[in-house]
């Protein structure tokens, strides 16, 4: 249960409401298997924010999912919304989504934004880069490096996450457009629906793709069979892509990965329509890669990190994701390639979680997807 520090000013004793109507303080104290935790507000006020990117000083780079990106400080305060950002179609699961820095953003500046954007045919997701301005308040030289082909008329399952390899190259996870005549292009490599692409920094495609000189595949594809991906990253020891997806009702995935592979959607999952039926054939089919764990019931995952920050020895390796609909922040104790322990945190708070991030004070900071949304702090309660 909730236990809150009240303490400092009055101020910080006018506790804020959380979507389930929870009394939450500016700082919280919570028990975990492995000690207490602090819960601070760092700020609040945000539209739906959907994702954190630490910048090199300490302060943060937000987007919010109606179309703002802003640069949070330390300290809370927040800028004016960064000008040059991309125009975003903010309709039902779409906005401006991810944000990641480049590698060599200390020398070069560039930040790239995934959205859903508007165009012929409809929307789809695409990704943009620009430099970000000395004084942070504006991107400039925006340019679009990626669409996803084709746009459709849809509002959801744009994914999407975007996440650097060391090796330099981009993924971008992406959806299958969520309808059910757009379901099957998650197996039809002539489209990037339901896939993961992979890309060079200026969007052009790696020589290596899996499905390079292929007259019938898309070359920016990485993997295949997947149904809308919110969650990714890189295995801190192996370099591998590790990506969670949503299931329908039930079935949401951990996959690890691998070139050229298929992961099911919609022919195999351990999900049923929303309306009840089973889906495709079964939970296991020969060429596609199973998940390596599933959530049924759902937790409706968005944002992971592999944590690996000193201020909690006893999490470093563990695995971490953003639950919106389960309103927690999941963590998964691993062995290798399996996971071996669940716990969740924050769930009392009824909080959807849209975002994790690892800050460089060894804290891990998540966004939370509501109207009045938040940026907490979680760091050790001693
Ligand atoms: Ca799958």
């Amino acid at each position: 249960m909730v236990r809150s520090i009240l303490k400092a000013s009055v101020a910080a004793v006018a506790a804020l409401v959380g979507a389930g109507g929870a009394a939450f303080a500016q700082e919280n104290q919570f028990d975990t298997e492995k000690g207490a935790i602090l819960v601070t507000v760092v700020t609040e006020g945000l539209d739906h924010p959907w994702a954190i990117a630490f910048l090199p000083d300490g302060d943060m780079l937000v987007t919010e999912r109606p179309g703002n990106l802003r640069v949070v400080k330390a300290d809370g305060s927040k800028s004016e919304p960064i000008s040059g950002t991309p125009q975003v179609d903010a309709r039902g699961q779409g906005g401006l989504l991810d944000v990641a820095l480049d590698p060599d953003f200390g020398s070069n500046r560039l930040v790239y934004l995934s959205f859903a954007e508007a165009g012929e045919g409809g929307n789809s997701t695409a990704v943009a880069r620009g430099r970000l301005s000395e004084d942070r308040t504006a991107l400039e030289n925006v340019e679009v490096i990626f669409s996803q082909q084709p746009k459709v008329e849809s509002t959801a399952h744009f994914g999407s996450r975007l996440v650097f390899d060391n090796e330099g190259h981009l993924y971008v996870t992406m959806g299958e457009r969520s309808d059910r005549q757009f379901r099957d292009h998650a197996q039809d490599l002539t489209t990037h629906l339901g896939t993961i692409a992979r890309i060079n920094p200026d969007g052009s495609v790696p020589d290596d793709n899996p499905f390079v000189g292929r007259s019938d595949a898309l070359p920016e594809i990485y993997a295949y069979g997947i149904r809308n991906s919110q969650a990714a990253a890189l295995h801190p020891e192996t370099g591998v892509l590790w990506e969670i997806e949503h299931g329908p009702r039930g079935g949401d995935e951990l996959n690890i990965i691998r070139p050229g592979a298929n992961y099911g959607w919609p022919v195999v999952t351990f999900g049923r329509e929303y309306y009840g039926p089973r889906i495709g054939e079964g939970t296991s089919a020969p060429g596609m890669e199973d998940p390596i764990y599933q959530w049924t019931p759902v937790i409706a995952p968005s944002g992971m990190i592999f944590y690996g920050g000193d201020a909690f020895p006893k999490w470093q390796g563990n695995l971490f994701v953003g639950g919106l609909a389960s309103t927690a922040l999941v963590r998964l104790e691993l062995d290798g390639e399996k996971v071996t322990h669940e716990e969740r945190l924050l769930e009392d708070l009824d909080f959807r979680i849209r975002d994790v991030a690892e800050g460089p004070d060894g804290a891990i900071y998540v966004a939370t997807d509501e109207d009045n949304g938040m940026i907490l702090r979680i760091a050790p309660a001693e």
